[in-house]
Formats: structure tokens, C-alpha cells, sequence
């Protein structure tokens, strides 16, 4: 029936149903969404949990405490978790040039202050990640950053709140959320691969991993299906934002497989089969076309078509032919060792190869891709 249930794990970021549709060439065209309806909402549509930033909460109480105070109650009748927070260093002008990277050390400053105090409520809260998308880390002109100082910073802060959350006794871990572009003309950790590279480099790297979005690897061009692999290679897919887009443009946002439905059906696939656990995150925003009663109808729509291609995935892998098509592709092989147990590096010397012969096999992969189009389009 489709129906999510809090096992399935989704959960949703506030400013997402919350999104009052303001764009860089129009106002919103919704008025702003108290954080107590949306988690009321989203339990009623079978949710597990919201996330935020620290300013979502304040969306229309903007009063800290009561704002919390009211959060908090909505999250005790519904039974909603908040699995992951994350701190606002963009909206805000003292943001311009950055929050953990800006030139100016002042605001440096004020960004880990808070970050430091949304860290506490994540923490109080029972957060277990802590999301840091460095959404204007950044620049425009390779003149106006020194872009190893600002890794040097970055670092810097990083390894400060590592410290801080040791210190406490905090059991939250850190994901990084690379992004390639937009708001800034160049983003810092642009892509998985950078973040990869970048959490080798921190005091505590077991304390980072990813929380890797969709549509900002392919807005970078990039196979999302691929970089959550290696992600979950490396142990480090410690979230995901799940959601959709068409290719290279602005970051679109669009509900989940409602972009790349292909790729959406194999990452289904894959993070159904690969181990991870973690909640299945939606980072998407209604259009701006939508009405409020829209919103959730958006909402609910992340969700089905989630849980439409779970089901599909699950009846690609039983299928018969599929799995004598991924003999045939000898996708299995590929999880044998290239030498047997006990051989050394020598041992290959003795080999007896057929050049020709391998080199004429063909591996049948057009086969297995049209077995895969044919369960997601329901024919088979
Ligand atoms: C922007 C994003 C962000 C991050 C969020 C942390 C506003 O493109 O994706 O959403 O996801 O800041 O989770
Ligand atoms: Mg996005
Ligand atoms: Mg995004
Ligand atoms: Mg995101």
C-alpha cells in the first residue's frame, strides 16, 4: 500500500515543507509555517523525524525559548525524533563572505558561537549527526580567497567543535554536505570526493563523515549512485539528503525521483542493500507553484516514491533472468579477489591467458540495463 510508517525512517527538514517559496526573482508565495504544525503534519503522513537549522525554529515565534519550548511539546505528542540539526551560517548578511571561512575573524568568531549553542539543543534533543553544509564558503574571484587559508580555517573550526563535543560527552557525529555551487559562485567542498579528501586532514576523523544531496552531485555532473558508494566504502555515509534534479542547473530541489528517476532507483537500491541504516532524509522544496494543502500532498510524494522503488528494487534482485543477466554481466566476479587465498603476486606470472578470446567476450550489460528499465516502468 505504500504507506510510510516510522520504521521506514524518513525524516524532513523543517525549512523544507517550510519553504515559503521565495526565490532570488520573486517573493514567497506562502506564508511562513509554524514549526509545530509541520511536525503535527508530518507524523499524521507517517514521518520519523524532523531536522533544522537553528533559525527554523524561530519561523514564526521569535522568541528562542518559547519557540523551543513549543517544538519540543510537539515533538512529545507526536513521538517525532530529531535524528540531526545543523546550524543557519548563510541567511544572515554578517554571513556574506562565510561563516567557519569568512576573511573577516570577527565573524569567524560568531559563527562557532553559533554553532556551539545549536550543537547543545542537537544534543538535548537526542540528535545523533550534525549536519555542516558550508553553503557560502566561498567565492566569486580566486582573488578574493586564499582558499588553503581557508581550509586552514575550516579545519580550525571543525576541529574546535570536535573538541567541544568530546568535552561534553555529546554522542553526535558530524556530516559534511559538499555542494559544488550556489549561493556562491564556487562552493568549498564542492563535491564528495573533495569531502572525502578534506576529513583526512581534521584532528578527529572519525568524528566526520557525509551528508551527501542528490541534486548537488548532479549539479556538479556527477553519478550520485556512485559517490554514495564509495561514501559507504569509506564508512562514511553518516546521513543522505535525498530529493531530485535535472542535471547541471541551479540547485532545483525537486521531490525525490522526481529528476533523475533512474538514478533514484538504483541509489534505492543501493541503500536498501548496503548497509545503511540512517534515516532517509528529504532536502526538496514544494514548487513554488503550490498552495499550502499542496505542501503536503509534495511531502507525502517523497515518501510513496521512495517506498514505489523499494518495492521495484526488491523484484529486480529476485527476478530470475535478472540475476542469470547479472551472471552472464559477471557483476558477481567482481567481488572475488583478483588473487585466490594463499596465491602471491608471483603466481600471476604463471597464468595461461587467451588474449584474444577475452578480449572477444562481450559483457552483455545492455541486457541487464533494459531488465532494470522494464521493472521501473511496471512491465515486468
Ligand atoms: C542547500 C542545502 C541545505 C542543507 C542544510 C543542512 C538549506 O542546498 O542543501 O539546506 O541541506 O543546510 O542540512
Ligand atoms: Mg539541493
Ligand atoms: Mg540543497
Ligand atoms: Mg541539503
Amino acid at each position: 500500500d505504500y504507506a510510510p510508517r516510522p520504521a521506514d525512517k524518513f525524516t524532513f527538514g523543517l525549512w523544507t515543507v517550510g519553504w515559503p517559496a521565495n526565490d532570488p526573482f520573486g517573493v514567497g508565495t506562502r506564508p511562513p509555517l509554524d514549526p509545530v504544525e509541520s511536525v503535527h503534519r508530518l507524523a499524521e503522513l507517517g514521518a520519523y523525524g524532523v531536522t533544522f537549522h537553528d533559525d527554523d525554529l524561530l519561523a514564526t515565534e521569535p522568541d528562542r525559548d518559547k519557540a523551543i519550548e513549543a517544538f519540543r511539546k510537539a515533538l512529545a505528542e507526536t513521538g517525532l525524533k530529531v535524528p540531526m540539526a545543523t546550524t543557519n551560517l548563510f541567511t544572515h548578511p554578517v554571513f556574506k563572505d562565510g561563516g567557519l571561512t569568512s576573511n573577516d575573524r570577527d565573524v569567524r568568531r560568531y559563527a562557532l558561537r553559533k554553532v556551539r549553542r545549536n550543537l547543545d539543543l542537537a544534543a538535548e534533543l537526542g540528535a545523533e549527526t550534525y549536519v555542516v553544509w558550508g553553503g557560502r564558503e566561498g567565492a566569486e574571484s580566486d582573488a578574493a580567497k586564499d582558499v588553503r587559508a581557508a581550509l586552514a580555517r575550516y579545519k580550525e573550526g571543525l576541529d574546535l567543535l570536535a573538541d567541544y563535543v568530546v568535552e561534553k560527552g555529546y554522542s553526535l557525529r558530524f556530516a559534511l554536505e559538499p555542494k559544488p555551487n550556489e549561493p556562491r559562485g564556487d562552493i568549498l567542498l564542492p563535491t564528495i570526493g573533495h569531502a572525502l579528501g578534506f576529513i583526512s586532514q581534521l584532528a578527529r576523523p572519525e568524528l566526520f563523515g557525509l551528508n551527501p544531496e542528490v541534486g548537488h552531485e548532479q549539479m556538479a555532473g556527477l553519478n550520485f549512485v556512485h559517490g554514495i558508494s564509495q561514501a559507504l566504502w569509506q564508512g562514511k555515509l553518516f546521513h543522505i539528503d535525498l530529493n531530485g534534479q535535472h542535471g547541471p542547473k541551479y540547485d532545483q530541489d525537486l521531490i525525490f525521483g522526481h529528476g533523475d528517476l533512474k538514478s533514484a532507483f538504483f541509489l534505492v537500491d543501493l541503500l536498501e542493500n548496503g548497509g545503511y541504516e540512517g534515516p532517509r532524509h528529504f532536502d526538496y522544496k514544494p514548487l513554488r507553484t503550490e498552495d499550502p494543502a499542496d505542501v503536503w500532498v509534495s511531502a507525502a510524494a517523497n515518501m510513496r516514491t521512495y517506498l514505489i522503488l523499494k518495492e521495484k528494487a526488491a523484484a529486480f534482485r529476485a527476478d530470475p533472468e535478472v540475476q542469470e543477466a547479472l551472471a552472464a554481466s559477471r557483476v558477481p566476479e567482481l567481488s572475488t579477489p583478483t588473487l585466490a587465498p594463499g596465491e602471491s603476486f608471483d603466481d600471476l606470472l604463471k597464468d595461461d591467458f587467451d588474449l584474444d578470446a577475452a578480449a572477444a567476450r562481450g559483457y552483455h550489460f545492455t541486457h541487464l540495463n533494459q531488465l532494470a528499465l522494464e521493472h521501473l516502468l511496471g512491465v515486468r
